[in-house]
This record gives C-alpha cells, sequence and structure tokens, in this order.
C-alpha cells in the first residue's frame, strides 16, 4: 500500500494505493469494454443515427438538451463493477442512483444487461430499437431525465436530493439478504437529508437487516459548482466519516483501465466490510 495522499482531488495526478494486478487480463478487457459500450451521451446528445453510420449532421442533435453528463462516467463504472461482483459472488444487491439526474447511466447498464428491453420491447437491442432508446430519453413524448418509477430495477427516484440514504437503510431493514448500494453525489452530500442519513449505520442490526454500501461520487461540482467535499482535505472528510463510523476505501479517475484492475480489490474489500460476503456465506449472526 501507498501512503494516502493529503488531499483526495479531481485536479491531481492520478494515484493508487492498490498494487499489482488483481483482475486477470480477460476479466480487464470485458469490463473495460462494458464501461466503453455505455450509452449515456447518445441518450443525452442524438435524436438520430445512433451508431452514426453516415456523417453527423446538426439535425442528428437533440434540440433542447435536458440531461446531466457529470453523474454518468461515475455511477456506470459502480454499475458495472457492482455486476461483476454480483455475477461471481451470487449476491442480492440493488443500486440507487442518488442523483436521480444520473438516470442515462442506470438506463444505459439496464439496456445493456438486456432488463430495459425485456419490459420495453420497442427499445429492442438491435439497429431498430438502439434509436427509439436514445431518442426518448429526456424527450417529448418519451421518459423523464431522471430515474422515474418506470426505470427498470430503481426503486429511488432522486430528482430532490437528499433521500438515498435513508432509502438504502430502509430496503435492507428486516431484509436480511440485501445489499443496497447506493452512490451518493458530493453535491447531493450537501443536503440537510443527507447529511443527516449516514447515521442510520446506527439502526442496523446485523442479525435481521441487510448491508447498505454507500459510495461517494466525489466527482467535484454539484452541476458546475464546486463542492465542499470535493475542496477539502482527504484528512478532513476522513476524519468527519470515521466519527460517523465509517471506514472509507477510496480511488480516482474511472476513465484510466489501470483503474478497473485496483477496483476489483477495493470492492471486494468493500463488500466483504459492508458484511455482504458474510451474508451470502450464512454466517450471519443470529
Ligand atoms: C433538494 C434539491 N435541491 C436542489 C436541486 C437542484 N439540483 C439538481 S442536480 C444538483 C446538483 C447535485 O450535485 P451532485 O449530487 O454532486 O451531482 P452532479 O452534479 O455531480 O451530477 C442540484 C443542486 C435538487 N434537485 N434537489
Ligand atoms: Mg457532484
Amino acid at each position: 500500500m501507498q501512503e494516502e495522499p493529503e488531499s483526495l482531488s479531481g485536479f491531481g495526478p492520478a494515484r493508487s494505493t492498490v498494487q499489482g494486478t488483481p483482475l486477470e487480463a480477460a476479466e480487464l478487457r470485458l469490463l473495460d469494454q462494458y464501461f466503453s459500450a455505455t450509452l449515456c451521451l447518445g441518450m443525452i446528445y442524438l435524436r438520430r443515427n445512433p451508431l452514426l453510420r453516415t456523417p453527423l449532421l446538426p439535425e442528428d442533435v437533440k434540440i433542447r438538451l435536458l440531461g446531466h453528463w457529470g453523474s454518468d462516467p461515475g455511477m456506470s463504472f459502480v454499475y458495472i463493477h457492482l455486476n461483476r461482483l454480483i455475477r461471481r459472488y451470487d449476491l442480492n444487491m440493488i443500486f440507487l442512483a442518488g442523483p436521480g439526474h444520473g438516470a442515462p447511466a442506470v438506463l444505459s447498464n439496464a439496456y445493456l444487461e438486456g432488463t430495459y428491453s425485456e419490459i420495453y420491447a420497442e427499445n429492442s437491442e438491435d439497429e431498430a430499437g438502439l434509436p427509439h432508446f436514445f431518442r426518448q430519453f429526456s424527450f417529448p413524448g418519451g421518459i423523464g431525465s431522471h430515474c422515474t418509477p418506470e426505470t427498470p430495477g430503481s426503486i429511488h427516484e432522486g430528482g430532490e436530493l437528499g433521500y438515498s440514504l435513508s432509502h438504502a437503510y430502509g430496503s435492507v431493514l428486516d431484509n436480511p439478504d440485501l445489499i443496497s448500494a447506493v452512490m451518493v453525489g458530493d453535491g447531493e452530500a450537501e443536503t440537510g437529508p443527507l447529511a443527516t442519513a449516514w447515521h442510520s449505520n446506527k439502526f442496523l442490526n446485523p442479525a435481521r437487516d441487510g448491508a447498505v454500501l454507500p459510495v461517494l461520487h466525489l466527482n467535484g461540482y454539484k452541476i458546475n459548482n464546486p463542492t465542499v467535499l470535493a475542496r477539502i482535505a482527504t484528512k478532513s472528510w476522513s476524519i468527519c466519516f470515521a466519527g460517523m463510523v465509517m471506514s472509507r476505501i477510496s480511488w480516482r479517475d474511472p476513465s484510466a483501465r489501470a483503474c478497473t484492475r485496483r477496483w476489483r480489490r477495493r470492492w471486494s474489500i468493500a463488500c466483504a466490510r459492508s458484511g455482504a460476503f458474510r451474508m451470502r456465506r450464512g454466517e450471519r449472526r443470529r
């Protein structure tokens, strides 16, 4: 392990606290391709010509854009890594998108894994369905720009920021096999309800309830304004989280292929700490 830098910033040099290459080459390649296939940009910008079969024209682009890009890459990155863990360890896990405006990430992953087309057949996974899928996003007569109730697998709308953690904790009460992974935006974290909800871990009974795996998306901004958590020293908010009885595992630069390797280990550690593996092995305290 390398020593943690004083500050974890989106603007500094990339760094890792995990050494070696814990992810096998084939798995790494698949995850990298899966991440590269993410459709968020097309959903936000394009009304047609999704595969760019012909040179891009102004008419291909939506006239009024209403989608947030900022949350999407990080959310997709987390989603695909959780999928890998679900498959490998046969986990019973759901994903909550705190910044509901990051819906393109949730929708695009539901589409890529086939769930979306199962429910909404007109969005088939082929050249006939893809233009429909792109066009309908945040478009008149289409679907909303947030994780609406119609979004497959979503139990949290996220339009009014602040409640993702509370919903995640609520979902695991008396639900011992469930792990709720919840992505909290750093802007969302500045809302009163979210700032309080970190303390919900005190209400979980490991004998009776499931586990919550909170992921703070420290992308530096709330839309285009700087966030507090991203502008203070890592040490400061680490102490703050430690005081709330949470341990921190951090990473950065989701675009880097190398980061995918490091994630394998970090996710495993995070899930193990959240009780996820213990639950599946039936070693839960009764
Ligand atoms: C309670 C509440 N206040 C304000 C807003 C307006 N709003 C929408 S997105 C956003 C920024 C959220 O920041 P973050 O969670 O970091 O998401 P990111 O901008 O990184 O995608 C704000 C303030 C809202 N949706 N809900
Ligand atoms: Mg943010």
